[in-house]
């Protein structure tokens, strides 16, 4: 009896914690389930000499060793011989054999790139894993545990990696109260109350998962910035995770609010060309320094939604960055400029940024175009910024849209490098509750051709600075992490923090490959699971654009929280807030007509990428309404009227909605019930909000287009008067900056 008993005491819990739940994302290092494939790594593998002479040295010898045993089920020992069979992970300055094999071979690896090589060596067969720098060893490490949890062959590597962009960021958009803007994955992981004597393990693996795709910055603070985090109180908190994350090679970041030297500084003002408040962020980066002698550099928002900038003082933004990049100069420290900006004066008498609030404004804002206003502020700047300023610009030029034009800025700043943002947080793709993978957007507008230079001047070449020569050059993706349980809330929300890091490293992988690899990793390598979740993945995004925004729609969605379906809003506090601005639908037609007899936003593009867009009989119908002001019965090229071809994308994204779930059911079998089922609860959550989105969006462009659904158009279950009056009070997400 006390066996029994004794055995469900051991069993029940170790049954419990067998279920996965999402914590260990992609590094779970599971025993490799395929017999053959275990039996030939663990032939290839027995030993691993790695002479652990610096913190993140020893950090890959721990992911190796403990990765290796638990994927083999077998123990690996630890050598300072060289013996057959040994992986050998060092630097010149760690390891004789690898300083004499990256002497024989001109492997041009520059910082952070590694090579993994399989070699033979005095008889000895062995997998080198080098670079030339602690954290080169620690992405080959990573990367050859990438490739045996994928199962792929390792008798024959020879791989050179080396990645295309230099600052590879996530940014948090983390308000030190803990709330996160935009965040559906619960609250901040960073405890700001318990730092700096409290080392979460979580911090921890945050920087390990990181490290493991390549990410080396963090932006721990929200963009709508605190002054309060650069007082020395905070300070110390930041250097607390700067120390925990430098192992991993991640330097950390801040956000910087224009206005702290006088809010935390005591001064009366702010203006950047004022010589005590240059010398005041002088002294503040001094100060941060002594204390993060590796920090990364600072990230501003100025003059947008409500945050204060050198426009308050009547300076450009040249001024207001090129203040900071003195200050951080000679620490080698740069700033991260936003180009995140639509007219600034309507805020100015406003605390801070309040949708829903009447501005003064609006009527001159509805006489322009949101789209144009970023270019118009930056374009003339080009080559006033210094050296250490990185222009971080939205990858389209409205707000993260599910599809949007690459913004106009690429392209047009050849003297300026310009930083890619990209938002994992899928603030406009269903949140927390919708499986949108979003690879197949950051591609769709890194391939984009800005024909800047001539044809083939792709976004990806403006990033990487090769397309103008820069030497600095970052990509940031708005963090989608949050302290729940599985660190996305959504399990696929991983795969987007996954894609991000993996393109961020090197652009011209396949989503389709980025998919594959985060399958294999995170569930199971069964085939089928893999091909089935990966066609699920793969329609994900043209799904989400389909049953929210079809054909170039775009801001339509609810105010202030940015959820569901709310085209008829028109009362917001700017017009540009307004969904009515954006689709403009009247009894003639839908969709902004930026052409030449509209807005003209067009112009902001090179002639060859206008061409693309500025006739509505040729355009890319993807962003047809993006561009032009179509009428209800213009016909597509597919010959149906204009009107019928959009009641068919709605009904599309809803089919494919459905299909995604009944694709998902066949997996059943495969993964983790747990998982298999959280992720079948929040399919149903995103079918029925496809069905609400179809239904609310058609119903209400009816009201102009008075046109019938066509028959393959299911009807609405429900008025639109029902959908009209849907309150959402705490939709998650809206962060508040206290
Ligand atoms: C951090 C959009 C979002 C805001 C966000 C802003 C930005 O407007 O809705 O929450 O603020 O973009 O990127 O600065």
């Amino acid at each position: 009896m006390l066996r029994w008993i004794l055995f469900f005491l051991l069993t029940i819990p170790a049954i419990n914690l067998r279920a996965e739940d999402g914590y260990r994302v992609w590094l779970r290092f599971e025993k490799i389930s395929d017999e053959p494939l275990l039996k030939n790594y663990r032939d290839a593998i027995s030993c691993l000499q790695i002479n652990p002479v610096s913190a993140t040295l020893k950090a890959a010898r721990e992911e190796l060793t403990s990765a290796l045993q638990t994927l083999l089920d077998k123990k690996i020992t630890a050598t300072t011989a060289i013996a057959d069979k040994c992986i050998i992970a060092g630097t010149p300055a760690s390891s004789g054999t690898i300083k004499q094999l990256l002497a024989a071979h001109n492997y041009q690896l520059g910082q952070d790139g590694y090579t993994i090589q399989a070699i033979t060596l005095n008889g000895k067969r062995l997998t080198v894993i080098a670079a030339y720098t602690d954290i080169g060893v620690l992405y080959g490490s990573f990367a050859f545990l990438r490739l045996l949890q994928t199962h792929q062959p390792i008798a024959a590597l020879s791989i050179i990696s080396v990645p295309k962009i230099q600052y590879r960021i996530l940014d948090h958009w983390d308000n030190l109260n803990r709330s996160v803007e935009r965040g559906y994955a619960g609250i901040s992981i960073w405890n700001w109350h318990q730092l700096p004597d409290y080392i979460d393990k979580r911090y921890i693996d945050y920087a390990r998962y990181n490290a493991s795709i390549g990410i080396n910055g963090s932006v721990l603070t929200n963009v709508n910035a605190n002054s309060l985090v650069l007082t020395k109180e905070y300070l110390i908190k930041v250097k607390a995770l700067a120390d925990v994350f430098r192992i991993y090679g991640i330097k950390v970041y801040l956000t910087a609010k224009f206005s702290a030297p006088i809010e935390i500084g005591g001064l009366e003002t702010a203006d950047p060309l004022d010589t005590t408040v240059q010398n005041w962020w002088k002294k503040k980066c001094d100060e941060i320094y002594t204390l993060i002698p590796d920090f990364g550099g600072l990230l501003i928002k100025a003059n947008s939604e409500g945050q204060p900038g050198p426009q308050t003082y009547g300076r450009t933004h040249a001024e207001g960055a090129n203040m900071f990049a003195d200050a951080l100069a000679p620490h080698n420290g740069i700033v991260m400029w936003r180009a995140f900006v639509y007219d600034a004066r309507v805020q100015k008498k406003e605390e801070k940024f309040e949708e829903g609030k009447q501005g003064e404004h609006s009527e001159t804002i509805a006489s322009g175009d949101r789209f144009k206003k970023a270019y118009n502020e930056f374009k003339s700047l080009d080559g006033k910024f210094r050296g250490n300023v990185l222009v971080q610009v939205k990858n389209g030029p409205i707000d993260f849209q599910p599809r949007e034009p690459f913004s106009p800025l690429f392209g047009a700043m050849p003297q300026t490098p310009l930083m890619m943002e990209f938002q994992l947080t899928q603030e406009y793709l269903g949140q927390g509750t919708h499986l949108v993978y979003e690879a197949p957007l950051f591609k769709e507008v890194l391939d984009a051709d800005t024909y800047a230079e001539g044809k083939g001047s792709i976004v990806a070449k403006v990033i990487d600075g090769s397309l103008d020569h820069h030497s600095i050059t970052g990509i940031a993706g708005v963090a989608n992490i949050g302290n729940d349980i599985d660190w996305t809330g959504h399990p696929f929300g991983q795969a987007n923090w996954y894609a991000f890091g993996r393109l961020a490293w090197d652009y011209t992988l396949s989503s389709g490959d980025i998919a594959t690899e985060w399958i294999r990793q995170t569930f199971t390598n069964n085939k089928f699971f893999v091909e089935s979740t990966k066609k699920i993945m793969m329609a994900s995004r043209e799904a989400a654009v389909d049953y929210m925004t079809p054909l170039g729609l775009h801001h339509i969605m609810g105010t202030s929280h940015h959820y569901g379906p709310a085209p008829w809003i028109d009362n917001a506090g700017r017009a540009d807030w307004n969904p009515v601005y954006y689709h403009r639908a009247d009894a003639d037609g839908l969709g902004f007509n930026r052409t030449i007899t509209g807005s003209n936003a067009l112009a902001q593009y090179q002639p060859q990428a206008q061409q693309q867009w500025s006739d509505s009989n040729t355009c890319d119908e993807k962003f047809l309404l993006w561009f032009h002001h179509v009428s209800w019965a213009h016909t597509m090229k597919n010959g149906k009227l204009f009107w019928d071809e959009l009641c068919t994308k709605y009904q599309q994204g809803v089919d494919s909605a459905r299909w995604m779930q009944q694709q998902w059911n066949t997996s059943k079998p495969f993964i983790d019930e747990e998982q298999f089922n959280q992720v079948n609860m929040l399919l149903t959550i995103q079918r029925k909000e496809a069905e609400w989105w179809k239904n609310a969006c058609l119903l209400y462009f009816q009201t102009f287009s008075k046109m019938p659904f066509p028959p393959n158009v299911e009807k609405p279950a429900k008025t639109l008067e029902y959908y009209k009056q849907l309150k959402f009070i705490y939709a998650p997400g809206i962060g508040g900056n206290l």
